[in-house]
């Protein structure tokens, strides 16, 4: 039980570097809503598909389209105004390995955030989650086996400038989940906050996984130079 407890996040860093943060392909299509459409990505709310410059909002260089929240006085106070979610079948993929027991996931993106109001509550924020259940099958919240972790938090305060290229934010996350889910959720929440504008925006989305070995395999790995060492 509560498994998640057990998940570190190793790294969160903030940059401009892009290409494969683990060297494997994207599990995610249409990670860049290329197409004009959300498929294979699953909304709700009022989360939409936006061209660049739509509503003066820049686009990415090399990105004709985005998803996101643009809203006027709009907003929710319980909880967001907009999803999207995604669900990769890991199996599918080169880091896959029926044997293993973790996986290391590399989640990387880039999103906006900008609430235009005089007020510093009327804010916009973000959050992202991977969610599965614990036997690694299709995942279904409010079921007892299913599993929700947040894995990327940010708020930005209502400003009084309009969004510019450099609110476009490349971020990278690299977690170890507790389990080697076949199935994984990938979900991004927009909240927004009756701003005179609220701006929210993701691009570029890029999943990356591989599993780890059975721990018993990793031990003596890890094990090895301390025993060669050790006085007997
Ligand atoms: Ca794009």
């Amino acid at each position: 039980m509560r498994k998640f407890a057990m998940v570190a996040v190793l790294a969160l860093v903030t940059g401009s570097a892009y290409g494969g943060l683990l060297g494997l392909p994207n599990e995610v299509g249409n990670g860049g809503f290329e197409t004009g459409t959300f498929p294979p990505w699953q909304k709700t709310g009022a989360a939409n598909i936006f061209n660049s410059g739509d509503w003066g909002v820049p686009g990415l260089p090399g990105s004709n389209k985005w998803a996101g929240v643009v809203v006027s006085w709009g907003g929710d106070w319980g909880g967001p105004i907009g999803m999207i979610r995604q669900i990769v079948d890991q199996s599918q993929f080169p880091g896959w390995d029926p044997l293993g027991t973790q996986t290391v996931i590399g989640l990387q993106f880039d999103r906006l955030l900008k609430a235009v109001s005089g007020d510093t509550w009327r804010d916009v924020g973000m959050r992202v989650y991977l969610d599965w259940m614990e036997d690694g099958s299709y995942p279904y919240p409010g079921e007892p086996e299913y599993v929700r972790q947040l894995v990327y938090e940010q708020w930005s305060p209502g400003q009084s400038e309009y969004p510019g290229p450099q609110d476009w934010v490349h971020e990278q996350i690299e977690i170890t989940l507790p389990a080697q889910p076949q199935f994984l959720s990938v979900e991004v929440e927009f909240y927004a906050h009756y701003a005179m504008w609220s701006f929210l925006g993701i691009d570029n989305v890029d999943l990356e996984s591989y599993c780890i070995p059975e721990p018993a395999t990793m031990g003596l790995l890890m094990l090895g130079l301390p025993l060669v060492r050790r006085r007997r």
